[in-house]
């Protein structure tokens, strides 16, 4: 029989030179006996070998403001895209072909959802994802459907709007980022997530957190946290975009993204200074979104911020929002350019 080891409460000089009489003894003893010897050396002699290459990242592709544009005048050539409608259901087909084209499995989602009336609409999310095998992965997200309601117009209000910046503007980008993940891969897996009836909510906006405005805005996306695409799906950040394409769009660091993600904004508004665009992304935290497609995600366990734009002559959302003026006339290439190169930097330096 093995003679148990009669550890001593203290090492001593026999501990370590002694007949080791257990493994964990030689292990620190062999360990005292380097430390003595690497003291020793003269301070000019290398004390740690250099620390071995990363492997390289690959390029930031080049966005192409030009293409997020088109992406964002084909939708709404289609007419406005309200849940329900053909319009909606064309579109919607269209998406899914482009992004089967550029990613490799689109995954999408139909159930009924029920709106602030109590009517019942269809919803249809689409994730198209890519190296769904990785663990680490970005998820992008912007809603694709679009207002049934011109609420915040003084004239035709009970007409649906254009939504080429709320509900195109973040989809066009998300079509160019797909495009160039089609091209070359970043080294983490990422999934572009198109979110529906986010914009059915109650026609009193939805400037709180209110149990109201929780309940009937970013449908789609509530019901993707009860039902995520992928058992068990996470993935390490995620980033929102909504109302990305105004005139000279500005975007503050939003209330509830610091709050919950802070990490993520301060990553994304570095990103947005080494592509050049660091004017637009303002150092100010404001509070101006209110319930929008990233709170839910974070409450998923996806720490998520939204990129969305602050106007500082409303204080809040850019003047067109939620009116017939929220179309391709008030769309800003160069808007889509500074989101998309900043969204396409985070993706394409980031390390697995
Ligand atoms: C507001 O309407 C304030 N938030 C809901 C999210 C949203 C709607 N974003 C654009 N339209
Ligand atoms: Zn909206």
């Amino acid at each position: 029989m093995d003679t148990p080891c009669l550890c001593a409460p203290v090492v001593n000089s026999w501990t370590i030179f002694g007949p080791m009489q257990c493994l964990s003894h030689r292990v620190l003893g062999l360990g005292l006996i380097a430390l003595f010897f690497a003291a020793c050396q003269p301070e000019t002699a290398p004390t740690a070998k250099p620390e071995p290459a990363l492997p390289a990242l690959p390029p930031v592709p080049l966005f192409n403001g030009d293409s997020a544009y088109a992406y964002v005048a084909k939708q709404v050539s289609f007419g406005p895209r309200v849940p329900g409608t053909a319009e909606h259901r064309a579109c919607g087909d269209w998406l899914v072909e482009k992004l089967q084209a550029f990613s490799d499995t689109v995954i999408e989602q139909h159930a009924k959802v029920t709106i602030y009336n109590g009517q019942q609409v269809p919803m249809r999310n689409i994730i198209a994802s890519w190296h769904p095998e990785k663990k680490e992965r970005i998820l992008l997200f912007a809603h694709w459907d679009t207002r049934p309601m011109a609420d915040q117009d003084p004239e035709r209000k009970n007409e649906p709007i254009d939504g080429a910046n709320d509900g195109g503007s973040g989809v066009g980008v998300l079509l160019e980022i797909a495009r160039h993940l089609a091209l070359q891969a970043p080294q983490v897996g990422v999934d572009i997530f198109l979110t529906d009836v986010e914009d059915m909510g109650e026609p009193h906006g939805a400037m709180g957190l209110g149990q109201e405005s929780l309940k009937t805005w970013c449908l789609g996306t509530q019901y993707w946290v009860k039902n995520p695409h992928v058992p068990n799906y996470t993935a390490r950040f995620g980033i929102l975009l909504d109302m990305v394409g105004s005139k000279d769009a500005k975007f503050a660091r939003e209330g509830y993204s610091m709050r919950y993600a802070a990490g993520v904004v301060n990553k994304v508004w570095k990103a947005a200074a080494a592509a050049g665009h660091g004017d637009r992304f303002l150092s100010e935290t404001r509070n101006y979104v209110g319930v929008d497609d990233h709170v839910f995600v974070n409450e998923a366990g996806i720490p998520s911020i939204d990129i969305i734009a602050y106007d500082a002559t409303t204080g809040g959302f850019p003047a067109t929002w939620h009116t017939h003026a929220d179309n391709m006339d008030n769309i800003d290439k160069e808007s889509l350019q500074a989101v998309g190169a900043t969204v396409a930097h985070v993706v394409w330096t980031e390390r697995e």
